[in-house]
């Protein structure tokens, strides 16, 4: 709460310059998506499957409308049509992410899909020919299935795959792409996806396959991070980094106990990923670690759940970034004693035995979890500054969900923006060393077990058109503004709802 305080202070002291504060020149604002969410095009052209387009047309009553990536808003086709967006918006940067099972259909790099790699050789040409600067995912969940049935990310060897992955993509566009992600959210690849059944491939394996998965996945970022850094940055001269989701947690009283639940719930849903590879120290977070091992033995097992990263491992992993990717939603109240749910044994809530709430006051989205929570980014960015030792820092994702009947006047969604961006000029102004923003997202897109049910495009998409037709909300026109004054006006409104592309774009 005292940082609350102080973040209000913060706050109120900068409220009067406001409207003058500026974005920096060289500050990249960018839209993001991710290849299983727009391209559609499963099975054309020679792409193999991945873990997606297996458990969709296995199992579709998984997703919330029964529906699928099949076709998407089929950016695969209508590629000319989204850069022609970025271009009206006036991007910078435009972050997407690569397919892997369209590159090597089997996972592995014996054999490449031309088709693939034409592909994206065309999205990046396009997008360069008007400046617009490509920021590569190269892993947003959409694991080649082949990798999947021999464990995807319980195989330790899934670290020798992605680096062989990630070192074909360099090769291939790094003469072009100087912004590189390994990995999006390792939370949702690790603890939804194997510790519990809410993405791809919904192992449901609680409080183990979450942590056999992060200890592989934080070493497969590692040696894709290196591969870049020892045989490519020196002739290509890029950077590459890695995006965790966080949202802010804060204590729901300003006890020692509340704080101390807070600290927790942070290390399993971020610090668990990030602390081997941002803190001084490396390796998993302390108390976690203390956790994990003591409820392991007291539950009868012969080691922790949580398997340690060695004194070699915690070398090789620590330090392997250039940059911190955010991506950021929404924000949670802890407490080390009320609003507890019930949890499966053993899993990681049940590990850290806390519980969580929200603020009623706070403005809702379209989906569940996301709230418009006051200073929820700002916090989350001084957080990293401290604990990382002001890290250079790009949000990778931040936006807002409404359902298609909202339609195209997402005053909510710009409302959203407007109050996430001031948190940035504030983060800026504390000394942050923040350097873009990618709005989430370009265009309505598949949302993942939420089918097209909630909707985060800036530009919105008529599913029931076989062009996959994209309408500019007010959202995209007010984005447009913010990227051409570089800066935040709340009053602003556009005169028409019609999209113009300017000079120089
Ligand atoms: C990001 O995740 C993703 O990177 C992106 O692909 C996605 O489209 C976007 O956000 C919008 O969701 O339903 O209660 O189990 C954001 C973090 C974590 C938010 C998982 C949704 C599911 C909560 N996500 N969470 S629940």
């Amino acid at each position: 709460m005292k940082l609350l305080f102080l973040l209000g202070l913060i706050a109120a002291c900068s409220a009067i310059p406001r409207q003058q504060r500026k974005f920096p020149d060289d500050f990249l604002f960018g839209t993001a998506t991710a290849s299983y969410q727009i391209e559609g095009a499963w099975n054309e052209d020679g792409k193999g499957e991945n873990i997606w387009d297996h458990m969709t047309h296995t199992n579709p009553t998984v997703i919330k409308d029964v529906s699928n990536g099949d076709v998407a808003t089929d950016s695969y086709h209508n590629y000319k049509r989204d850069v022609e967006m970025m271009r009206e918006l006036g991007l910078d940067a435009y972050r997407f992410s690569l397919s892997w099972s369209r590159i090597l259909p089997s996972g592995f790099t014996n054999e490449v899909n031309q088709a693939g790699v034409d592909f994206y050789n065309n999205y990046i040409n396009e997008m360069l020919k008007y400046n617009i600067k490509p920021m590569v995912t190269l892993y947003h969940w959409d694991l080649p299935q082949k990798l999947q049935e021999l464990g995807g990310f319980m195989n330790p060897m899934v670290s020798d795959w992605f680096e062989d992955y990630a070192r074909l993509a360099y090769q291939l566009f790094g003469d072009r792409v100087k912004l590189w992600i390994t990995f999006n959210e390792p939370r949702e690849v690790c603890y939804q996806g194997y510790g519990y059944n809410t993405k791809a491939p919904i192992l449901n394996a609680t409080g183990i396959g979450e942590y056999i998965c992060a200890k592989h996945l934080v070493i497969a970022h590692a040696k894709a991070y290196h591969a870049y850094d020892k045989d490519f940055r020196p002739s290509q001269g890029g950077v590459c980094g890695y995006t965790t989701n966080l949202h802010s947690f804060e204590p729901l009283t300003d006890s020692a106990e509340d704080t101390y639940a807070t600290e927790l719930r942070k290390q399993t849903d971020w610090a668990i990923y990030t602390d081997p590879i941002y803190s001084e120290e490396g390796g998993f977070p302390k108390d976690l670690v203390a956790i994990v091992a003591a409820k392991s033995a007291e539950q009868g097992y012969p080691r922790s759940r949580l398997p340690e990263l060695t004194e070699e491992e915690k070398a090789y992993v620590r330090g392997t970034y250039d940059f911190f990717g955010v991506n950021h939603y929404s924000a949670y109240l802890v407490s080390a004693t009320e609003h507890k749910l019930e949890q499966a044994v053993p899993s990681m809530y049940d590990d850290i035995d806390v519980g969580w709430t929200v603020d009623e006051a706070w403005p809702v989205s379209a989906s569940t979890w996301l709230r418009l929570a006051p200073n929820s980014l700002l916090n989350v960015l001084l957080d990293l500054q401290s604990r990382y030792n002001n890290p250079v820092i790009y949000v990778t994702e931040n936006g807002w969900s409404q359902t298609l009947e909202a339609g195209l006047m997402d005053e909510d969604r710009v409302r959203y923006y407007n109050a996430k961006l001031e948190e940035c000029l504030d983060a800026l102004d504390a000394g942050v060393r923040l350097k873009g923003y990618m709005a989430w997202s370009l265009m309505d897109n598949f949302e993942w077990m939420q089918g097209y049910t909630e909707r985060f495009g800036l530009y919105e998409v008529d599913l029931t058109s076989p062009e996959r037709t994209r309408t500019p909300r007010l959202s995209a026109f007010m984005y447009k503004h913010v990227i051409t004054s570089r800066s935040v006006d709340q009053e602003y409104r556009p005169q028409t709802m019609t999209m113009t592309i300017d000079e120089g774009h």
